[in-house]
């Protein structure tokens, strides 16, 4: 078992790894990270899933003791996902903030970025994935670590028809 500290050094050398000091430019899986998981602006899914942007505690709602303790928390709402292997899923960030960008950063099991997209202020961003592997893919906003994560767990092939 990984404890909570083991799992922040890990999210941290991932992040460091992926060169966020500096701005990156966006992208989607390029044809390697396509066999991992396939992603479209848009098309035909199975599945639909909404994740809200959730500010927790920001310097214009307070509360203020813990922003002094914290900083500016942001939340993805849900940030436990899970699909099916091989089941086109449209996926839609909404950026409820009038003036805060955030972003979307996707990991493989491995830990080997797949794609970094923008989430601008006030905008809903959706993609349809097709996840060809299972397991749990860490996502990330680079801009409100650690707290602004979360899991999307591969499941097998739906068996409904
Ligand atoms: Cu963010």
């Amino acid at each position: 078992m990984v404890s909570a500290s083991a799992a922040l050094l890990i999210a941290a050398s991932f992040l460091a790894a992926a060169g966020l000091a500096s701005a990156q430019p966006y992208y989607l899986p390029d044809a390697a990270s396509s066999r991992v998981v396939t992603v479209r602006p848009s098309g035909n899914a199975a599945a639909a899933i909404t994740v809200l942007t959730q500010a927790v505690a920001i310097k214009e709602t307070g509360p203020r003791e813990t922003i002094a303790h914290f900083g500016e928390i942001y939340a993805f709402s849900p940030s436990f996902i899970a699909v099916h292997r091989g089941q086109p899923t449209e996926i839609s960030f909404w950026n409820l903030q009038p003036d805060d960008d955030h972003d979307l950063m996707l990991a493989d099991p491995r830990w080997n970025v797949l794609m970094f997209v923008d989430l601008p202020p006030l905008r809903k961003t959706s993609y349809v994935f097709t996840f060809h592997e299972e397991g749990l893919f860490p996502f990330y906003c680079t801009m409100h670590q650690p707290a602004m994560s979360g899991q999307i767990l591969v499941l097998p092939p739906s068996n409904l028809k």
